[in-house]
């Protein structure tokens, strides 16, 4: 974690968890919960920041202010640490599980002395927790689901968190003298959407220094073990780094055979074994002769496979060597195709920036158009109403006027009823530029239900793109049931756009379904659904999910120009 904010967002959350594990005041936890994200998503290094600076911070007071202050002082906050203390591990690893919250976890922990997922488990075999006062079999089926999903996870992380360190890393290894090449591969460069661990190459001479570096930086914590050829270290927040040193000519065998994934590697291997050669991560050899045929670039080694070098978000044997024996691997799309995000917030709803603030960051990121998309009224907690939306939508319309290059678009992100209404009638859908429509609440409906619920929501003229289409939050809540081919079908049908979400904890589209999705004939939207202006960056997350379902810029509405876009949107209001 790079950021002075990300650290402090981390350790404020802990904090409001911790509060409410220990049922002090909710509302206390709700107010550091507030402040930790209003400090992630604030756009200045807070370790920039005095008292005063810190207090301009929404939902950041005076104590937190000073809490904070300490922080970047001694890198300790000791009320964290003092409830830290105070709260039982088990009842803390308890709330780990998606929707056992700390009062569930509190009780399992006082009355049948639970303190882990294990013992819960055999808890819930015994059928121990019927008895326990709030829960009952709905209660224990929901449990049995979050471990479920906790298992699935595992010990994986975000694709956010694993880039930033792995970016930090590369940083501070390639600065050392000698290193002639560094870089992350891995399930990393492939842009899968969680990460088992980092695996960092070097090509170097000499590896010790680089070894030496490795374990003493300050984001490491354990030293698993400690190599000439190889160094795996864990650091604190649990994640493990494996670094490769290899000879510089041995550099593009190394990175193909680390880059993998394993299922890509034995096709290629096998290949290979065709040709009559050997591969490995030394390179690819005469399997007579024993000569390196190719081992300096990845290139070359693809090359002397008769094949061209194949993409990294590609190469999980889902056809990537036959399409490319035949010329046919698609053009894939790339972060610099994309012209404007079309899906984002502002603090007129749940955003934390205003509308000024996010024009102005979408504008400097070099957009042709960027779409404000502020949440309708079912979200009641949000508030919006129509004299609000229409308010934003003069202020949007004036504020375009004075940016140049960039075209600001006045949207909406309706919320798709039980029954797949919407927000606001027709004739008001039609004052908006664009409409995105989405899941957010009613996620158990039966699949028949859910699926005409969505397909009805894309079959109205205004909703041009079907936001996060599944609604799954990885690691947190399974996607909801439907039958999506149905859904893409629809989608295909209507001129609707499916999102690829960028949000590293949605990614939603995920790359099997835009693989599905794509064979309808669908078009995608790759969207930030940013809620702070250090959030549109995450597009790179979004690019990577569509690369790895094979998208091309034709296949992504917002990589065309604005003129083709715009037809798009108005094809479906005459359709
Ligand atoms: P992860 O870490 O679980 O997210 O996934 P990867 O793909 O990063 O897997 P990892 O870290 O175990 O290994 C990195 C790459 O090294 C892997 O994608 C392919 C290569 N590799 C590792 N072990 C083997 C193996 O036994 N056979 C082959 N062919 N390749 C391997
Ligand atoms: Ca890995
Ligand atoms: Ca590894
Ligand atoms: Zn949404």
């Amino acid at each position: 974690m790079s950021r002075a904010n990300d650290r402090v967002e981390a350790l404020l959350r802990e904090y409001a968890e911790l509060i409410a594990i220990s049922g002090q005041d909710p509302f206390k936890a709700r107010a550091y919960e507030k402040a930790a994200r209003a400090i992630g998503g604030h756009p200045t290094d807070i370790a920039q920041l005095d008292a005063k600076g810190l207090t301009e911070i929404p939902h950041v007071g005076r104590s937190i202010a000073d809490k904070v202050l300490e922080y970047l002082r001694t890198g300790r906050i000791p009320e964290v640490d003092a409830s830290r203390e105070a709260v039982p591990a088990g009842v803390r690893e308890l709330t780990r599980i998606p929707g056992l919250g700390p009062r569930k976890a509190l009780v399992l922990h006082r009355e049948l002395g639970i303190s882990s997922v294990e013992e819960l488990e055999e808890a819930l075999r015994g059928e121990k927790l019927r008895d326990l006062k709030g829960f009952g079999e709905r209660t224990e089926e929901g449990i049995r689901h979050g471990i479920g999903l906790l298992r699935q996870a595992g010990d994986r992380i975000l694709l956010d968190a694993a880039t930033e360190l792995a970016e930090e890393i590369v940083a501070e290894l390639s600065r050392i003298p000698g290193c002639v090449r560094c870089t992350y591969a891995g399930s990393l460069r492939r842009m899968r959407e969680t990460i088992g661990d980092l695996d960092v190459l070097v090509a170097a001479d000499t590896s010790e220094p680089f070894m030496e570096a490795l374990t003493a930086l300050p984001s490491t914590a354990e030293v698993i073990a400690h190599g000439a050829k190889k160094t795996s270290v864990r650091t604190a927040s649990g994640v493990q780094v494996d670094l490769r040193v290899l000879p510089p000519a041995s550099w593009g065998a190394g990175l193909q055979y680390f880059t993998g994934s394993k299922a890509h590697n034995i096709r290629t291997r096998e290949l290979a074994v065709r040709h009559g050669l050997k591969l490995s991560e030394y390179g690819l050899f005469d399997a007579e002769t024993g000569e390196n045929l190719a081992s300096e670039t990845e290139e070359d080694v693809y090359a002397r496979l008769g094949l061209p070098w194949i993409p990294p978000a590609l190469r999980e044997d889902r056809g990537e060597i036959a399409a490319a024996l035949r010329g046919e691997l698609p053009e894939l799309l790339t972060e610099r195709d994309i012209r404007g995000d079309l899906h984002t917030h502002t603090d007129l709803t749940d955003g934390l920036a205003s509308l000024e603030d996010m024009a102005a960051a979408a504008a400097a990121r070099g957009y042709a158009y960027y779409a404000v998309t502020d949440h309708a009224p079912d979200l009641a907690m949000q508030r919006m109403t129509k004299e609000k939306a229409l308010a934003q939508r003069e202020r949007l319309r004036a504020l375009d006027r004075t940016i140049r290059g960039m075209r600001l678009l006045h949207g909406t992100e309706l919320n798709i009823g039980p029954d797949g209404g919407l927000d606001w009638p027709d004739d008001f859908l039609a004052g908006f530029d664009l409409c995105i429509a989405s899941v957010h609440s009613h996620f158990g409906q039966s699949r028949e239900a859910m699926t005409s619920r969505i397909i009805r929501a894309c079959e109205n003229p205004y909703v041009a793109v079907l936001g996060h289409p599944t609604t799954r939050r990885i690691g947190i809540r399974p996607g909801v049931d439907a039958d999506f081919d149905a859904v893409f079908a629809a989608c295909a049908r209507t001129g609707t756009a499916l999102e690829v979400n960028a949000h590293p904890e949605r990614l939603d589209l995920s790359d099997e379904d835009i693989l599905r999705a794509k064979r309808h004939g669908v078009k995608f939207a790759v969207n930030t659904d940013a809620h702070a202006t250090v959030h549109l960056p995450y597009l790179r997350y979004g690019v990577g999910t569509a690369q790895r379902g094979w998208l091309t810029k034709d296949d992504v509405v917002n990589a065309w120009p604005w003129g083709r876009l715009h037809r798009f949107l108005r094809e479906k209001h005459h359709r």
